[in-house]
């Protein structure tokens, strides 16, 4: 197969948005608002067409110009690696024009793309592990509005309700600044106490609190969790300190998993697992570079027979947990009393994860990344192209 790449291109458009993000990047219910969104397609010399939805700030006009056509017009469509390269000299010296979310959206449709060119859906593209997931429900992080997440026992009756729709395991995200104030020990100990009591034991709960405890505090809460029989304990500590994670991971029986958000890809989390910093590794599709370097993560951690949980829900996510039995869990959300997460937004046709009420969420059987993308709807609201 000899397809090389014609088109590479940005459309971004208006569309609506029914969560917002604070200032500190978490995420929290409504107002329902117009946003925009971007949409990059990579085509082919064969007409096949790889698409990926991200921020506009991430597929910009000098990104799509400067680097993205430069480095992959012209390219055989399954050169991953030759691209890779490439796009990593760019970066060594320019990495603030290149990040590696923005390079994440490009892997992201080149794995559509080569789905689409080969009729088959990525997951099975990237191993082929299984055809559905069990799902856990993601919280939102705490918030200040009376009947949502703002108490112990507000978190305590959302499990029981996330529990009831069928979901086999939840992950708190407690309260962090600038939302709901200081962190508090206690009070994260206390919502986790509560689902606890609230869903009973034999249910499998995770905990991802304020990221920027000190290793006391974070043992305080590990050994709260040992209690409380949680499944795993996330990022409680700034991640470039590795040397804590290894220090927490000692002392803790819960095991501590990471890392989320560190850059560097499956070099930074071959150091995790040498180090002994986590007892499970994390990637996702948006941490870690995108797919490819997440699936190099992925089975790096086999052969260190270690777990590896995928960070983050939606497509790219998904396919990743289904190409292989590392991970256990599809992150589903994030979720919210306040908050309908199958609402299909006005770009979409239907989304991608939806769960049963036994709390699975089935592999996308479309080609590709299984994106349903409203294309009319995309060229109707269009603001700009590039
Ligand atoms: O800090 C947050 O808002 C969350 O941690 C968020 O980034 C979420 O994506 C996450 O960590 N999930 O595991
Ligand atoms: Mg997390």
């Amino acid at each position: 197969m000899a397809s090389v790449i014609e088109h590479v291109s940005v459309q971004v458009f208006k569309t609506e948005a029914r969560t917002s993000v604070d200032s500190y990047g978490h995420r929290h219910p409504g107002p329902s608002a117009q946003t925009t969104q971007a949409l990059l397609s990579i085509t082919d010399s064969d007409g096949a067409t790889g698409r990926v939805l991200g921020k506009p700030n991430y597929l910009r006009r000098d990104q799509v110009e400067q680097h993205f056509r430069p480095v992959l017009v012209g390219t055989d469509i399954l050169m991953r690696e030759a691209v890779d390269t490439k796009f990593g000299i760019r970066q060594r010296t320019r990495a603030v024009e290149l990040p590696e979310h923005s390079l994440s959206y490009v892997d992201q449709a080149l794995w559509d793309l080569a789905g689409n060119a080969f009729d088959t859906p990525v997951w099975k593209l990237l191993g082929g592990a299984r055809s559905e997931v069990k799902a856990y429900a993601s919280t939102m992080c705490g918030d200040t509005l009376e009947g949502g997440l703002s108490t112990p026992e507000e978190y305590a009756a959302f499990a029981v309700d996330l529990k009831n729709r069928g979901y086999r395991g939840i992950k708190l995200h407690t309260w962090m600044p600038p939302i709901a104030g200081a962190p508090d020990l206690t009070r994260d100990i206390d919502a986790c106490a509560a689902v606890r009591d609230a869903v009973g034991d034999g249910f499998s709960l995770m905990l991802d609190g304020y990221h920027w405890y000190s290793r006391t505090e974070a043992l305080t809460l590990g050994r709260e969790l040992d209690r409380l029989k949680f499944d795993w304990f996330e990022e409680p500590m700034d991640e470039f300190s590795l040397r804590s994670y290894k220090w927490l991971a000692e002392q803790v029986a819960t095991p501590v998993i990471g890392p989320e958000t560190v850059p560097g890809r499956h070099r930074a989390r071959a150091e995790w697992i040498v180090n002994d910093a986590c007892d499970i590794l994390r990637v996702g599709a948006m941490n870690g570079g995108g797919i490819t370097p997440a699936l190099k993560t992925m089975h790096m951690a086999e052969g260190f027979g270690l777990e590896c949980e995928v960070h983050g829900n939606g497509a790219p996510n998904l396919a990743l947990v289904g190409g292989s039995f590392v991970a256990h869990w599809y992150e589903r959300g994030l979720l919210h009393p306040f908050v309908d997460y199958d609402w299909v937004p006005p770009h979409l046709t239907s989304i991608v994860d939806p769960v049963d009420e036994h709390g699975m969420v089935a592999m996308p059987t479309a080609p590709g990344l299984g994106e349903q993308i409203d294309l009319d709807y995309v060229a109707a609201n269009l603001v700009e192209e590039y």
